[in-house]
C-alpha cells in the first residue's frame, strides 16, 4: 500500500505533539488506517500511545547518562542517533500495512530540520511526505513574529524538500478580531501597513516578491477543528495532479 508519511514539525511548544494525537483521533473516527511513530527521545506525557517509539531505542535520559553531557547536549547526540536507528525504525513502521504514518518529531525545530539525520529519516521512509507545520499562536499574531515563523517555514521547506501545510495551531487561545487579523496578513499589502519602518520594510520586500507569505489554516488540538482541512490538503497535494514544485515554494 502506498504510504504517505506526515511529519509535524514546529517550534518548541507550539503543539505537534497534540496536533498529531487529535489528528490521529479524527482519522480513527472517520476509519482511516493510520500508524503513529514519535522521534522525539524527550517527549514525556503524551497525548497518544504511539505505536512505534524512539524512546523504545533510548531517551534523553539514557543518553545524559551514557555520554555524560547535558539536556541541550542529549538533544543534539538524541537527533544525531536517530539517523543511526532508522532502518529498525522503519522495519517497524512497515509491519502496518496503512495508508498513512503520522510522524511527531523532537521538540526544538532545528534538531530535526537543521541536521542531517532529518534528511536520512527523511530518504529512509519514502520521499511521499509531507510536514505540517504549525504557527504558534502567540508568536504569530503580532507581525513581525508572523513574518518570523513564515521564514523559519521557508527554511524548513528548503532543507526538507517536501511539501509544508502552514497551520495556526492552538486556535482555541485566539479571539476572533486577532484570527481575523492574522488571516488578513495573507495579503502583502495589508501586512506592510502593520510592520514597522527600516528592516522589517526591507525584509517585507524580500518576502513579498519570494512569495513566501502563507495563510496558516487554523487548527485547534483542544476543541479537534481544522483536522479535515488538513486532511483535504494532504489529498490536494498528492492526488490533486498538482505541479510538485509549485506546491512546494
Ligand atoms: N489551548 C490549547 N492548548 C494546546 C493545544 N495544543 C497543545 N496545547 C498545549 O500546548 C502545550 C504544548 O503542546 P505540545 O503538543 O506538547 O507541543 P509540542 O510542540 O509537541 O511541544 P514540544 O515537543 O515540547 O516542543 C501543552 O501544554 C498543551 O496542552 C490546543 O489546541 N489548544
Ligand atoms: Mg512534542
Amino acid at each position: 500500500m502506498r504510504k504517505i508519511n506526515i511529519y509535524f514539525l514546529g517550534t518548541a511548544g507550539s503543539g505537534k505533539t497534540h496536533l498529531l494525537g487529535a489528528f490521529s483521533e479524527w482519522l480513527d473516527f472517520q476509519k482511516i488506517d493510520h500508524v503513529t511513530v514519535n522521534l522525539d527521545p524527550g517527549s514525556e506525557d503524551m497525548p497518544y500511545s504511539p505505536n512505534v517509539d524512539i524512546r523504545d531505542y533510548f531517551t534523553l535520559d539514557d543518553i545524559m547518562l551514557k555520554y555524560g553531557v547535558g539536556p541541550n547536549g542529549a538533544q543534539i547526540l538524541g537527533a544525531d542517533l536517530l539517523g543511526a536507528e532508522i532502518d529498525e525504525i522503519k522495519e517497524e513502521i512497515d509491519y502496518y500495512d496503512v495508508p498513512y504514518v503520522l510522524i511527531d518529531t523532537p521538540g526544538q525545530m532545528e534538531l530535526f530540520t537543521l541536521r542531517r539525520s532529518s534528511e536520512i529519516i527523511i530518504n529512509a521512509l519514502g520521499k511521499d511526505s509531507v510536514a505540517v507545520f504549525l504557527f504558534d499562536p502567540v508568536i504569530s499574531k503580532v507581525p513581525d513574529g508572523f513574518v518570523s515563523v513564515n521564514f523559519l517555514m521557508a527554511s524548513s521547506i528548503f532543507r526538507l524538500k517536501i511539501p509544508h501545510i502552514p497551520v495556526l495551531s492552538k486556535c482555541d487561545l485566539l479571539g476572533d478580531r486577532e484570527l481575523e487579523k492574522i488571516r488578513s496578513w495573507s495579503d502583502p499589502d495589508s501586512l506592510y501597513s502593520e510592520l514597522g519602518t527600516g528592516v522589517e520594510r526591507e525584509i517585507f520586500y524580500v518576502i513579498k516578491d519570494s512569495g513566501l507569505i502563507h495563510n496558516p489554516v487554523p487548527v485547534s488540538a483542544k476543541e479537534g477543528f481544522g483536522m479535515e482541512d488538513i486532511y483535504d490538503k494532504i489529498q490536494e497535494i498528492y492526488y490533486g495532479g498538482e505541479d510538485m514544485d509549485r506546491i512546494l515554494y
